[in-house]
């Protein structure tokens, strides 16, 4: 079954918020018991190799090099790979839903947002062993993505142990008070991170699988290849308040999938 290791009162949620909200991230250790991992890592793998198969997934693979510029976008799905950087709209698989919908986030939510809870966008961030791309500094938000304001929190899980070798996500503490570093949101160019010296500033946060980190929309996080034997799978998902609006002009506007609905 897909549950917390320990009582959702176990955690203190108070504390990691505090830190969220001063550093623009968190860690809460031991969330996601042995048999969530499992059945996550199992259903990553699934879909990947094609063995469940759900309409209308993202899919993006590995550039051929491990840098961001070598990425190929659009493609979708190309066939059985475990080299699949990205994955999207997974609340549309039932365990992983089920993980998005877990009392601690439904606690955490309440607290940050507040209100009738959707989600942006749910999604595998899979470095494969000895694999993997270079995803530089980039906030989450902006006129990118098409919403009438930025949500603020990401919620991440580890699916395996994340190490510092293995590609784990590092941040730049803080930087999530200064709002976006340019309007379109996404990357952060090279020069504004050498103006402020991320790179002495850069804090990696390893993590043990079954940790989940709370990540502010806002501040400035990365992450290296995967240097080791093992996959460095996580998930991340972003909550928002269900009265945010896509303000995207060219398509219909998207209507996000509600989370925490008990039936
Ligand atoms: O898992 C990673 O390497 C990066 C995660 C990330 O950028 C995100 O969750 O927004």
């Amino acid at each position: 079954m897909i549950g917390l290791r320990a009582p959702v009162d176990s955690y203190d949620v108070s504390a990691a918020i505090a830190e969220y909200r001063a550093r623009g991230f968190a860690r809460i250790s031991g969330v996601a018991s042995d048999e969530t991992l499992a059945l996550l890592r199992e259903r990553a793998q699934q879909i990947m190799l094609g063995e469940v198969v759900h309409e209308g997934l993202f899919f993006q693979l590995d550039g051929a090099t491990g840098e961001y510029e070598t990425l190929a976008f659009g493609r979708g799905y190309e066939g059985p790979s475990l080299s699949y950087r990205k994955i999207e709209k997974l609340e549309r698989d039932p365990l992983f839903r089920a993980w998005i919908d877990n009392p601690l986030f439904e606690h955490i939510a309440a607290q940050v947002i507040g209100g009738d809870i959707v989600s942006y966008r749910s999604i595998l961030m899979n470095k494969a062993a000895q694999g993997g791309t270079i995803l530089p500094w980039h906030q989450d938000g902006g006129a990118f993505w098409g919403l009438d304001r930025d949500p603020e929190l990401q919620l991440w899980t580890a699916l395996d142990d994340a190490p510092i070798e293995a590609g784990c996500v590092e941040f730049l503490p803080g930087s999530h008070h200064h709002g976006l570093a340019r309007p379109l949101g996404g990357m952060v160019t090279k020069e504004m991170a050498a103006s402020v010296d991320a790179e002495a500033g850069a804090i990696a946060m390893p993590a043990r699988a079954g940790d989940v980190m709370l990540i502010h929309n806002y501040v400035w996080h990365r992450s290296n290849v995967n240097r080791t034997e093992f996959a460095r799978r996580a998930f991340s998902v972003c909550l928002m308040s269900a009265s945010t609006r896509c303000v995207r002009k060219k398509h219909a506007p998207r209507v996000f999938p509600p989370a925490f609905q008990r039936s």
